[in-house]
């Protein structure tokens, strides 16, 4: 079965073909997909601008009813999407499951939202004058997604927008289009979306962007929705700016956890591990760098590598902690960062491949047949060294100590990422002097930096976004403009600065 593009209700072949294959599996193909171009984009654009009128139409309680039927649908097939995503991203089916889960979340947060949607009352200066503001939705909504939250961070965009009565072109992460095909699926059917409303779009980064630009330029999309990498945000904040549309970036990261004197060493240890080879570290949230008190750190260092060494590593369908890596292409780049390791560097354990010639102990499944990569820790980075200084997206976590906290504020601060962040304390003022002084958008404190839920504000700062947020009430600003509306009933102009009301 070929899995294509979907523009106004209608599957959309496009010129070639391209398979995807399991990461865990590399010789199965999990399914072909077909690959539309540019002018498959701007179809999908024209579409969506000629269904949003009346999709704005419908009242806002009546789109929220549609989320809960999704939500309800995805609950219901939630076992069938995880595996699915297990099966093209090799994430381990418990996260699965969970991504899955952050969708029914998220529609379950909005669904009560259609009967909300408020807008505000305010007084006027003037006499027998009323102000008020409602919230319009912007149009139309360009959504390009990243692979590694194939289903969960689509539907932190899709949902908000269309409850709020947009409508929607989506282009899906390549490494991800099967799965994306079901959740479209899954939501059109869900929500009884009618044509044009949501279109899925299959095709490669050059043509999303010549799709984007030209959709921009004939006035087709008034949102971008971006998650992905900071290099490929600039690009995309700087096009949409040129045509005076907004964007709301979810970025890179490279996130810090802070481990004091006074922390639970072994809770901390917990936290690192999840957060730094949980989906292979390839999340937006994953652990960048433990910044660790002197007094401490070869303790730490200790117990966090036996912990890295016991891990269960391997087939994502397995109980494990860490599957293969997304694709080829961060294979690469994880090779990349270890030809980074600097002299001064301290590599506990075995890097690189895992296969024959170097093993993993306890290695779940066949290592050979997938991307499977050995979770690395890197002690005595420094900033300067790649390894600090970037995010790696891969399962590989920096470490370095500090004396003061002010001292692990600023090696926190210094990549320039705004993302998640996470201190490990027993002492409250440790706390909130972090809380306080940190970059990022999110702190986790006795948490690890990744598992935000989701209806708090999610997003980052610095090179991790342009200060939007996702989730919760607050994206509706990203998906709604205010209108300002003032009500004149004194049958007279009435000049405002001019006609107040005296004293
Ligand atoms: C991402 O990697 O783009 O907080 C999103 C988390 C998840 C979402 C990550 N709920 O780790």
């Amino acid at each position: 079965m070929t899995f294509t593009s979907v523009v106004n209700g209608s599957a959309t072949i496009g010129s070639r073909t391209v398979a995807s294959t399991n990461p865990a599996r590399l010789e199965e193909v999990v399914g072909e997909v077909s690959y539309g171009d540019r002018d498959t984009f701007v179809g999908a654009a024209e579409a969506a601008r000629k269904a949003q009128a009346s999709w704005a139409d419908v009242p806002a309680p009546v789109r929220g009813r549609a989320i809960a039927h999704i939500g309800r649908l995805v609950e219901d097939n939630a076992e069938a999407l995880a595996r699915l995503v297990t099966a093209e991203i090799g994430k381990p089916y418990a996260e699965a499951l969970g991504e899955v889960r952050e969708i029914v979340d998220t529609c379950d947060f909005f669904l009560g939202e259609g009967r909300r949607l408020y807008g505000q009352t305010v007084p006027s200066e003037m006499a027998d004058k009323q102000l008020f503001t409602f919230r319009k939705p912007v149009g139309t909504v360009a959504v390009i997604t990243a692979g590694n939250f194939p289903v969960a961070v689509p539907s932190w965009y899709i949902v908000p927008a269309l409850l709020a009565g947009n409508t929607i072109v989506w282009k899906p992460a390549d490494y991800s289009p099967v799965v994306s095909n079901a959740f479209f699926e899954l939501f059109v059917r869900g929500g009884g979306l009618p044509d044009g409303v949501l279109n899925l779009v299959h095709c490669d980064g050059p043509d999303t962007f010549a799709g984007l630009e030209r959709s921009l330029q004939q006035g087709l999309i008034d949102k971008v929705g971006f998650t992905g990498s900071s290099a490929v945000g600039r690009e995309i904040g700087a096009l949409t700016g040129r045509h005076l549309q907004t964007a709301c970036l979810e970025l890179g990261g490279k996130n810090p956890l802070v481990v004091t004197p006074s922390a639970d060493l072994d809770l901390a240890v917990e936290g690192a591990l999840f957060s730094g080879f949980g989906t292979a570290g390839q999340r937006c949230t994953s652990l960048g760098t433990v910044i660790v008190h002197e007094s401490v750190h070869d303790e730490f260092l200790s117990r966090f590598t036996a912990a890295v060494s016991a891990a269960r590593v391997g087939d994502p369908t397995q109980d494990v902690l860490m599957g293969p890596l997304l694709d080829a292409k961060f294979a690469e780049r994880y090779e990349e960062f270890l030809g980074w390791i600097q002299p001064h560097h301290t590599v506990v354990g075995p890097r690189g491949r895992i296969g024959a010639d170097n093993p993993r102990d306890g290695f779940v499944g066949d290592a050979a047949a997938g991307l499977f990569y050995h979770p690395v820790v890197v002690d005595g980075v420094r900033p300067g060294d790649r390894i600090f200084d970037e995010e790696t997206f891969g399962p590989i976590v920096g470490v370095t100590t500090y004396r003061t906290l002010d001292e692990a504020i600023e090696l926190a601060n210094a990549p320039g990422y705004g993302l998640s962040s996470s201190i490990y304390t027993t002492d409250p003022k440790d706390a909130f002097t972090f809380r306080d002084r940190i970059g990022a958008g999110m702190v986790s404190i006795n948490n690890s930096t990744s598992g935000a839920e989701a209806h708090l504000p999610f997003g980052g700062n610095g090179k991790s976004g342009n200060g939007s947020r996702q989730s919760g009430i607050w994206v509706l600003d990203q998906f709604t403009r205010w209108q300002s509306v003032n009500w004149d009933y004194s049958g007279r102009l009435q000049k405002a600065q001019m006609d107040t009301v005296e004293l």
